[in-house]
């Protein structure tokens, strides 16, 4: 959004310990004008709107972890689906001609039977997660019949790069796999590896998102790379490129979620004709570059090297903060 002259705007949750780790990543911290704001406090976010005054609003604020859905389902459903609502009803009072992106989820599909999901697939949400997004969809779509709001729905299917969080399976896999190629853990613990999702390098998906708010009219859009893979592909190939035995990553039952979505594989067909919109980056390319990443982040912090990061200092991986603390 920068590259492209806007003055750009971001929300954050206040929080003890600040987390702008990927705002240094990508060198935007300076950049940017923060504004304290709590999709939870419908006042916050009126306030957001005055200082920022918008012309376009890009909505991704969300509990987006499926599996922690499942413990938290009523939390969920109040941020990730209530939220968008709170948001709707302000702009509604504030300036009905803001442009709202939503950011729709694949897995509001669920375990629908369909092999290769578009705009018209029904849904099947499978987890807390899904049907609140599947609420903030419908939200979406009549503010927009009954308001004439210029608000669209991004249906984005798994969107990868390294700067995802920990959690989940990507990164887990990227992070755990360099851990392992450099002696500093035995294995890795993932859960079901037979689920298929269809991946994709995020930085291409939110270019989509910023063609969906310049369309004259506001619309749904599936954004996908028409291809699936199982978790052992991924776990597969990342093993290969950090060279290491894949023998060393164990499925184990405390990780399944206790419904798990099997096959998601979308159709950009509409996003390609309208928005004239492909992904580029391949499945192969996607893991290479998360994996290179993750083993070179942990060679420069065995160096000794400070740089914007999550790993070392949280989680799982503080442990081996613990064992390696001349570092520091
Ligand atoms: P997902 O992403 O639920 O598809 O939602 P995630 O990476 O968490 O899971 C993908 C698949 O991998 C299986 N899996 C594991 N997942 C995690 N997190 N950890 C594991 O150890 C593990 N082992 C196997 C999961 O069961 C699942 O089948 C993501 C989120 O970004 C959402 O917010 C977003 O809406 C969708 O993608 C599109």
């Amino acid at each position: 959004m920068l590259g492209k002259g806007y003055k750009v705007f971001g929300t954050y949750r206040r929080l003890s310990t600040p987390n702008f780790w990927r705002l240094h990543y990508l060198d935007v911290y300076d950049k940017i004008t923060l504004i304290s704001a709590d999709i939870m406090d419908a006042r916050s976010i009126s306030e957001a709107l005055k200082k920022s005054n918008p012309d376009e609003i890009y909505h991704l604020a969300a509990q987006s972890f499926v599996g922690a859905s499942f413990d938290q389902p009523l939390y969920t459903s109040d941020i990730t689906g209530f939220g968008t609502v709170r948001l709707l009803e302000e702009v509604k009072k504030y300036n009905q001609e803001i442009k709202i992106y939503q950011a729709s989820s694949s897995e509001m599909y669920g375990n629908v039977k369909t092999k290769l999901k578009n705009e018209d697939t029904p849904f099947h949400p499978s987890s807390p997660y899904a049907i609140a997004k599947l609420y903030s969809y419908w939200m979406i779509n009549l503010y927009r019949e009954a308001y004439g709001i210029h608000a669209s729905n991004g249906i984005l299917f798994n969107h990868e790069s390294p700067i995802r969080g920990l959690e989940f399976v990507t990164r887990k896999i990227s992070n755990g796999v360099a851990k392992i190629s450099l002696g500093l853990s035995d294995n890795l613990k993932l859960g079901n590896l037979e689920a298929k999702r269809d991946w994709g390098y995020a930085p291409e998906y939110v270019e989509g998102m910023w063609m969906i708010l310049q369309q004259k009219r506001p619309s749904d859009y599936v954004l996908a790379t028409n291809e699936s893979h199982t978790v052992k592909d991924l776990v597969d190939e990342a093993c290969r490129v950090a060279g290491v035995s894949s023998s060393k990553i164990i499925s184990s039952k405390v990780n399944f979620r206790p419904f798990d979505v099997l096959d998601l594989k979308g159709d950009y067909l509409k996003a390609k004709k309208k928005l004239g919109w492909k992904p580029n980056t391949t499945f192969k390319k996607l893991v290479k570059i998360m994996v290179e990443e993750d083993i070179i982040r942990w060679q420069r912090w065995l160096k000794g090297e400070h740089f914007p990061w999550d790993a070392a200092t949280s989680g799982d991986d503080s442990h081996i903060v613990m064992r390696n603390k001349t570092q520091f």
